[in-house]
């Protein structure tokens, strides 16, 4: 579905699927619990989904002459941090906004893990004191207008990469690579567990899956604490993306199956549910979570086990988009275990 899109390679290639068979026989064994290790996909700065979505991004940033990737995320953004890593990789220079999105004030919030990082591979950073919201935000707006007057050549990368024409398709590359890798491993899933804020990862998986009738078996864990904006963007993207690749099926409002039941107390803040589902995961698995977006859907993915959401003997692949480094910003939370 993909020939047709340059794609500038910024991953190793084919993430692996492990069983995880300690959790799965925990839960009961009633299913069969797999992850793909997306977390592991890339030598850039630790990884993580966005590098698959700026992989066919990255050729229109070259291609339209830019000097300055410009993009915006909140202060443990795992998207800025990628795109600073690319930004370094392919000699970019990288303007940074990050918002106060996360009510959270461990002592180190604004200095360790994502921050850090995008920090010492030498982005320009602006903090800016804004809440939460996964649309197009002023300051990003206002950055790059900034970039231009003073004779800069900004390319505009939205807040995860989502709202923007190629944004879904990393996240159909990866439907196809699983297709790939089940007729190797001869099974099928039955459902893919996915953490999502911006949309543009359930909204390629949406689409990369359609193809075998699947997209509803992709189960999108909201992590935004605002999910009528997450779900209608994840449609919007999946519409967008649908368009073109000519996906020859429509994808409509029940093609995107989006829970809401585990991002509370808010966006960046984990409950302590939560933080139960990231100690067990740790503790049978050695497979790290983060308090912000895979804590969350691997609390949905245990609760939904216990719960029985699974029909008996179900292959359930949970999609681990990375996200570990801002888990050094919740030190308090996690000076015990
Ligand atoms: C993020 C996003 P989508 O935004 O594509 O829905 O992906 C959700 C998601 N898991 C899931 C991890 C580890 C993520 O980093 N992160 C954002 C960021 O700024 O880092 C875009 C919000």
């Amino acid at each position: 579905m993909l020939e047709q899109f340059d794609r500038y390679p910024l991953t190793f290639g084919p993430t692996p699927i492990e069983k995880l068979s300690r959790l799965s026989e925990h839960l009961g064994n009633n299913v069969e619990i797999f992850a793909k290790r997306e977390d592991c996909n890339s030598g850039l700065a630790f990884g993580g989904n966005k590098l698959r979505k700026l992989e066919y991004i990255i050729p229109d940033a070259i291609s339209s002459n830019a000097d300055t990737l410009v993009t915006i995320g909140g202060i443990q953004s795992n998207h800025t941090r990628q795109v600073a890593a690319v930004a370094a990789k392919l000699g970019f220079k990288c303007h940074l906004v990050q918002e106060g999105w996360v009510p959270f004030e461990d002592a180190v919030y604004d200095r360790v893990g994502n921050i850090l990082m995008s920090r010492v591979m030498g982005a320009d950073i602006e903090l800016v004191d804004q809440g939460f919201d996964i649309g197009i935000r002023e300051s990003w707006t206002k950055a790059l207008e900034e970039i231009k007057s003073k004779g800069g050549k900004p390319y505009p990368i939205p807040a995860g990469a989502s709202v923007h024409k190629l944004g879904g398709l990393g996240y159909v590359g990866f439907a196809e690579e699983v297709r790939a890798q089940e007729t190797e491993m001869q099974l099928k899933f039955d459902y893919i567990i996915v953490c999502s804020v911006t949309g543009s990862t359930q909204a390629g998986m949406i689409v990369g899956f359609a193809v075998d009738d699947r997209a509803q078996r992709v189960i999108g864990i909201d992590a935004s604490g605002t999910p009528k904006k997450t779900r209608a963007q994840i449609l919007d993207i999946a519409q967008n993306t649908a368009n073109l690749v000519n996906l020859e099926q429509a994808i409509t409002a029940d093609d995107v199956v989006l829970n809401e039941d585990y991002a509370y107390p808010c966006y960046g803040v984990p409950s302590n549910e939560t933080n139960d589902a990231i100690r067990l995961c740790a503790r049978m698995e050695g497979m790290m979570t983060d308090p912000v977006y895979e804590g969350k859907s691997m609390q949905g993915l245990i609760n939904l086990v216990e719960k029985r959401f699974f029909e008996p003997g179900s292959k359930i692949l949970y999609a681990h988009l990375g996200g570990v480094p801002a888990i050094n910003a919740y030190s308090y939370t996690y000076r015990n275990g």
